[in-house]
């Protein structure tokens, strides 16, 4: 069985589009995994955090791999691009998150999908609703209602 799943991509230490890219081509090669859509690249102002603006773009893959197993998958790349967590929000050369996994709610220790402040944060509903304009919230509802209250939040497309 395959599953549709929309990953956050965000970087905002060191050449933080060039990681974006790269981070994009790795996601596509991950075992049981085929890439189906990518938003542009967008520069966005840091939220809740410090230091450079963020480079953020939000993929579309269908994988055969669990949620759990797809977690893993994401921290190894990750740990692979020389991810440190010396503190909460702190600037990352690469944070993905797993922002939806078909329509399933999870709720384990160390993952919640949907992912409990995506549709807070233009960064991630602005290139979500690019690759998928229509699509859902599992219980939430349609991305695109949650569009106005971000717009304030400045991002701005870069690719
Ligand atoms: N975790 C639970 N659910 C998930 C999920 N759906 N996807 C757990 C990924 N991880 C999930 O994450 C901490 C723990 O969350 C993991 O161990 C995992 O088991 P982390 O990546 O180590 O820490 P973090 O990213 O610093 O914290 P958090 O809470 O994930 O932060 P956010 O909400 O991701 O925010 N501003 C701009 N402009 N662009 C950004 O990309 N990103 C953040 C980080 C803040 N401000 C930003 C951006
Ligand atoms: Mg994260």
């Amino acid at each position: 069985m395959s599953f549709k799943a929309k990953i956050g991509i965000g970087a905002n230490l060191g050449d933080a589009r060039h990681t974006v890219s790269l981070a994009i081509a790795r996601l596509a090669q991950l075992p049981q995994t085929s890439l189906t859509a990518q938003s542009s690249l967008y520069q966005t102002a840091p939220v809740d955090a410090e230091g450079d603006d963020y480079v953020n773009a939000v993929v579309e893959i269908h994988t055969a791999l669990t949620a759990a197993s797809l977690l893993l998958s994401l921290q190894e790349l990750e740990l692979a691009f020389g991810r440190e967590r010396p503190y909460r929000h702190a600037p990352r050369t690469l944070d993905l998150d797993l922002l939806l996994y078909g329509d399933q709610q999870i709720e384990t220790d160390t993952l919640t999908v949907p992912h409990p402040r995506m549709t807070e944060r233009a960064f991630v509903l602005l290139p979500l609703l690019q690759i998928d304009p229509l699509v859902d919230i599992p219980g939430k509802g349609p991305a695109h209602q949650f569009a106005d209250a971000v717009a304030a939040q400045a991002i701005q497309q870069i690719t």
